[in-house]
Parts: C-alpha cells; structure tokens; sequence
C-alpha cells in the first residue's frame, strides 16, 4: 500500500490499484480524519494507518471449497457474480460504505470460533469452528436477497436448515422467539470501534425472528456460497438467511443464538422504529417512509454499475412457502 506524494517517474496509486479500492481507501482515511485539504499523512497517526493497510495486505482470507447437495430451490433469475456478492456488501462492522467489508475484513479471524445456542431450551450447546461445517448435511440454495435500500442479487448459498440446529437443543414451550448476536470485537472490527466508520448503529448488532419464522424450512444457516467457504464480508464463518425478508435481517458473523420467550430488540428497529420494523418482509407494496419499495435494481453481470430494474414480489417470491405465516396480520402495521 502506498500513500506518498508521487515523484513524477512513480507510478500513481490509481494507476497500480483498481479505481473502486483506490477511491474506497481514500474515504476511509478521510472518515477517520487523516485526510485533510492539503497534507496527505504527515504525523504519527497517519502513519499508523499506513502500518495497518500493509498488514491488512500481507493477510489475505482464505476460503476452503465445500462439500454439498445441491438442492431442487432454485429460481428463474441468473446468478448475481461472485465477485458483485463479495465486494458490495452491507457489514457495518467493516465500515457503512458497500466497498469497505471486502477491504476491511480480510485479517478477521474466525478460527477459533464459537456459537452458543441456548435459552428456553432442554439441551443447550456450543459449536466450535469444525461444527458449523460438519454437523450437518449441507445444500446449496439459490435464493434472491432483497436490500431494504431497494437493490438485490441471487446467490447461490451453501448451508443448513436453522430448524435442523434448532431441534437439536430442544427448544421448550416458552421459546417463542429467537435472538441472534453477531461478534463484538471492536479490535477486529474497526466500525465497532469508530461509530462514523460503523455507520452510527448500536453493536452487537442483533437480530430475531419469530419461533415459526425459525423453525420455517427456508430459513437457512449459511457457511457458505459459489462452493466455498464464506468470505469474512459475507458473515463469516457463519450467518443467517432469511430469504422473504429484507437483508438486514440476516444477520451475520453469529456467536449467539438463543431462544427467547419475549420479542427481542433487533439493531434497525432500536434506532429508526419507523422506518424498519420487527418482521421486515419484503412488500411492495409498503414503501419505505423515505423511498418506493415497490422495484429494485438487481445486480447482476456487466460493470459495476450495470444493474436491471425489476419488481418487487410479495415476500421475495417466496409468498407460497411463507404467506401462511402471517394470516390474519395487519403486513403495513407489522412492517
Ligand atoms: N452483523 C451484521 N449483519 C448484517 C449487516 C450488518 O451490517 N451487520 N447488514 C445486513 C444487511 S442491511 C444486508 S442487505 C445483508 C447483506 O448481506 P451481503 O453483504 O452478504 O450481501 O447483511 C445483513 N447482515
Ligand atoms: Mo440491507
């Protein structure tokens, strides 16, 4: 990494490096103050920066290919490319512009790692790295993901049912909800440790769903996707996939899930209540108080920016597996 005023025969920075990680560095630094008008990183704290992208460099994440089914859950929309899933990305832990995870996190250490799944159970337990790829037979499942902020992709997961996970603990019967945390390691995750880097929000970041919502086959515990281990800015090594409703409710990096009697606080809802609610399905026809949901921009091949317009569906397109849910619910009241 190189941060220098340029002699005329050096290379510029944005000549060696792709514009979109040229321009992304810039913001960071600038979000974290070391860029000012004139003075590019003349003091101490800039030049601890500088150490910290050299080390971020050196340590590049590595995925392992993966074992699995594939599953009959498929869709008629072509895949989103793996290199789009992977480098536009909503993790706020890594920082809140969509290019900062796949930059940030690829020192992030998820092994060891533990998930605890307790609660209103009979049989709580801890699974270690090992486990979250071994315990069960893993599928693939291509199923859209539909933003809140009205962009989507399709992509081809790799994981498990949460039910599966879940029965293994035997909930009991004042497991009415479930609660998910993600990691809390501010040395780790720099948004965690600067609240402008980690756009504003209340970590760890939490997440719930109701126990039918859980326990519905959709709902998947992702390890992985395009056959590989999940990349640290995916939700390494373990996250949730809750296909009908809006992104942020699959929650990821997860060290926690636990079976809860009361609706849990979810991290969007603490901090705008009427702007993203508990349940968060997907409904076009329940705008956001700020923007239409009513179309997306999907993702897909061509340039970075090359992005269709398409309706919204009910639910994501998964109305036939999930609608039940909710009958006799008020959808624009439980937003
Ligand atoms: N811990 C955590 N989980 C999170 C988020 C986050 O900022 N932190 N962002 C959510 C949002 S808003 C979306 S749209 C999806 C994005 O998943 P992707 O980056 O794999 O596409 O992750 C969700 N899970
Ligand atoms: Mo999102």
């Amino acid at each position: 990494m190189l941060i220098k005023t340029p002699k005329s025969s050096d290379l510029k920075e944005s000549e060696v490096t792709p514009e979109n990680v040229y321009l992304n560095r810039r913001d960071l630094l600038k979000s974290l103050g070391f860029l000012g008008a004139g003075a590019l990183l003349a003091n101490s704290a800039s030049a601890n920066a500088i150490d910290w992208f050299s080390q971020e460099e050196k340590v590049k994440f590595k995925t392992t290919s993966l074992k699995y089914q594939a599953d009959a859950n498929s869709n008629n929309l072509s895949l989103t490319p793996e290199s789009k899933v992977t480098t536009h990305n909503n993790f706020y832990e890594f920082g809140a512009q969509k290019q900062q995870p796949a930059e940030l996190s690829q020192s992030f250490k998820v092994n060891p790692w533990q998930l605890t799944i307790s609660g209103e159970c009979d049989k709580p337990i801890t699974l270690d790295y090992d486990d979250l790829t071994t315990m069960f037979a893993l599928e693939e499942r291509i199923y859209r993901l539909r933003c809140v902020e009205a962009w989507s992709m399709n992509i081809p997961w790799i994981g498990f049912s949460l039910a599966d996970l879940l029965k293994k603990v035997s909930p009991n019967s004042s497991a009415k909800y479930v609660f998910f945390e993600t990691l809390h390691d501010p040395v780790q995750m720099p948004g965690q440790a600067n609240r402008r880097l980690g756009g504003g929000i209340a970590y760890p970041y939490v997440e719930g769903l109701r126990i039918d919502e859980a326990m519905n086959p959709l709902t998947l515990m992702s390890v992985g996707l395009y056959g590989k281990t999940l990349p640290p800015q995916n939700g390494a090594p373990i996250r949730l996939v809750v296909p009908w409703k809006y992104g942020f409710k699959s929650i990821k990096s997860i060290v926690s899930i636990k079976l809860v009697s009361e609706q849990p606080q979810t991290t969007w809802h603490k901090l705008a209540a009427n702007e993203y609610g508990f349940y968060a399905n997907v409904n076009p026809e329940h705008d956001h108080p700020r923007w239409s949901q009513a179309s997306e921009r999907h993702i897909t091949s061509g340039g970075l920016f090359s992005r269709n317009r398409i309706n919204t569906l009910p639910f994501n397109g998964y109305g036939e597996q999930v609608a039940h849910l909710y009958k006799g619910m008020d959808l624009r009241k439980y937003y």
